[in-house]
């Protein structure tokens, strides 16, 4: 995507917090691509990949798969993708996936849109999710948190002091959420 000026807003915010299911509703009002770096993990141990079993332990372990894993398959994806405005949601989760991406992309992000949210909203709604994943369980769940309050809090304060980050209380209604989402991109826009 050499020469192509391509835009890209970080979609971050705990496990539960809702991240996928605003960004369904932003590709449908904002033209956006939506790659979900946790979907496309997922898809990679689904096609029988070399990497896919140790994807599939550190899922598991909700622990965080190396930058060079999923930087390759974003890259992929945005190539692929034929748009030029792309939500990435749930990458980056540490300090090394943030720096790899921008020294092996070269892209900055133009904005991190951050879900905040309750622990205890989030358990409650990864434990009714009924999706059959295999880090829905409480015990991964916990250690989700641990990695998300440990290595994933840090980027969100990293952009934050960059001026970055729009924050969005996450533990309202989907629709009323998706109301102080609108308002941000509203104003991408102008
Ligand atoms: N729901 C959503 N919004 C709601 C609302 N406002 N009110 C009530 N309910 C609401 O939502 C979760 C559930 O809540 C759904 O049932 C939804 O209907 C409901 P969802 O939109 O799916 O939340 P999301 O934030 O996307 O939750 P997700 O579980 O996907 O977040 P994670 O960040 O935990 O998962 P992700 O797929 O990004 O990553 C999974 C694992 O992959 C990581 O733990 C890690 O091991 C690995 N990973 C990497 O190693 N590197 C990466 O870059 C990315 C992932
Ligand atoms: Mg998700």
């Amino acid at each position: 995507y050499a020469g192509k000026k391509i835009t890209v807003i970080f979609v971050l915010g705990g496990p539960g917090s809702g991240k996928g299911t605003q960004c369904a509703n932003i590709v449908e009002h904002f033209g956006y691509t939506h790659l979900s770096a946790g979907d496309l993990l997922r898809a990679e141990i689904k096609s029988g990949s070399e990497n896919g079993t140790m994807i599939q332990n550190m899922i598991k372990e909700g622990k965080i798969v190396p930058a060079a894993v999923t930087i390759k398959l974003l890259q992929k994806a945005i190539q692929g993708s034929g748009n030029d405005k792309f939500l990435i949601d749930g990458f980056p989760r540490n300090e090394e996936n943030r720096a790899a991406f921008e020294s092996i992309t070269g892209i900055v992000p133009e904005l991190v849109l951050f879900f905040d949210c309750s622990e205890e909203e989030m358990e409650k709604r990864l434990l009714s999710r009924n999706e059959g994943r295999e880090d829905d369980n409480i015990e991964t769940i916990r250690k989700r948190f641990k990695v998300y309050m440990e290595s994933s809090l840090p980027v969100i304060h990293y952009y934050s002091n960059l001026g970055k980050v729009r924050k969005i209380d996450a533990g309202k209604p989907v629709d009323a959420v998706f109301e102080d989402v609108k308002a941000v991109f509203q104003k991408v826009a102008a």
